[in-house]
């Protein structure tokens, strides 16, 4: 089955409630880039990639552009089949994974519609229809923070990510302090995560000051050379997430032993396809991870959702998604939704979604 059409589409994202805060960096609209793929029997099938800011990951929204429009005119005529199509991506343009991944997510709905299948089912298959979530507060001061974790807790969330860095070492050790007294005894798993934004000094005060804590440190550091630093001295589980810019360092970090687990990007890591075989590494070196985005509407929620339901349960670590701090829906029925902590994979062939076209207006490329 060969591509015919490709055509991209922009669609702002406002945040929910004004901005969101990162030690990388503070958002307050996202462009997203949306992608669909008709096949020569007229199938359709959506991607969708939304970096979060320019200053999160090695992406930014037109980038994404570009590195698509690069590839766009080489890719007609091409089958949509996922090896195939991953390496005549390769053979076009070098890295940009995370404009790839948009491709590759939208060949993965197509192929399940030709099918007749979801996503999940070309991925190995679901192991549950009810992924759990997990939620991520910005930063904020401790009391507000400590208040938001046993709200996320009443409402079901299994796990939180808090959000710490870019202020006084203090006032996060404080923030770990107040939410840990907020959810300890309820079962809730922690993790906090700096986005790259402690100095190695600060990551081992930090681990020092908290021991008797129990979260797992993700991406205290800039650099994987900061995590080599801190690994042998730290008494906290470590998770990478923004430096596993590809295959090749997830693989090194899970062999080697630098890490106890990820948290992952679909699109950082190139697609539905290299995502599979992450997880599958995962799978191997026994390393829980979760399957998340950046950011982005239904169909990269679907994405993850149908992903992370073929994720062993005991590894998964939950799909993250935008959805707490974004107004709307591009399927106003089959929408993805967080419900009690937990997502609902939509079971229809393929993501399971089907945009409403009109949301997006004209593209702004086709071929
Ligand atoms: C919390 N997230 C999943 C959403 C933002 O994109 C950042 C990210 C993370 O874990 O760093
Ligand atoms: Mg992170």
């Amino acid at each position: 089955m060969k591509i015919r059409e490709l055509h991209i589409y922009s669609h702002k994202l406002p945040v929910k409630g004004g901005s969101y805060v990162m030690a990388s960096g503070t958002v307050s609209s996202l462009d997203s880039t949306l992608i669909k793929l008709v096949a020569e029997d007229g199938t359709v099938g959506w991607g969708e990639t939304c970096p979060i800011g320019a200053t999160y990951a090695e992406a930014h929204v037109l980038g994404a552009r570009a590195a698509l429009i690069e590839m766009a005119k080489g890719l007609i005529g091409t089958e949509i089949w996922p090896t195939s199509l991953n390496r005549a991506m390769a053979g076009l343009l070098n890295g940009h994974n995370y404009a790839k991944a948009a491709i590759d997510i939208a060949a993965y709905d197509l192929m399940g519609k030709c099918l007749g299948v979801s996503v999940a089912d070309l991925l190995g298959g679901a192991m549950t229809d009810n992924v759990p979530s997990y939620f991520a507060t910005g930063i904020g001061a401790p009391d507000e923070i400590a208040r938001l974790a046993k709200e996320k807790r009443s409402e079901g969330y299994p796990r939180l990510q808090i959000k710490v860095g870019g202020r006084p070492i203090e006032i996060d050790i404080e923030t770990i302090r107040k939410v840990w007294e907020a959810i300890k005894g309820t079962g809730m798993r922690l993790a906090v995560d700096a986005n790259r934004g402690w100095n190695t000094r600060d990551t081992l005060r930090v681990s020092r000051e908290c021991s008797n804590i129990p979260f797992v440190l993700e991406q205290p550091c800039n650099t994987v050379q900061d995590l080599k630093k801190i690994r042998p001295l730290i008494c906290h589980g470590l998770y990478m997430d923004e430096n596993a810019i590809d295959l090749n360092t997830a693989l090194s970090a899970a062999d080697s032993g630098l890490v106890d687990g990820f948290s992952m990007k679909i699109t950082r890591i190139g697609g539905m396809q290299n995502m599979r075989i992450f997880r599958d590494i995962c799978e191997v070196k026994n390393l829980p991870h979760s399957c998340d985005d950046s950011w982005g509407g239904d169909i990269i929620a679907a994405a993850c959702t149908q992903m992370g339901s073929t994720i062993r349960p005991d590894l998964c670590e939950g799909v993250w998604l935008a959805a707490p701090y974004i107004e709307g829906h591009y399927d106003r029925k089959n929408g993805i939704k967080i419900v009690d902590g937990q997502i609902r994979r939509p079971t229809g062939p393929g993501l399971g979604v089907t945009p409403d076209e009109a949301e997006f207006g004209d593209p702004i490329a086709s071929f």
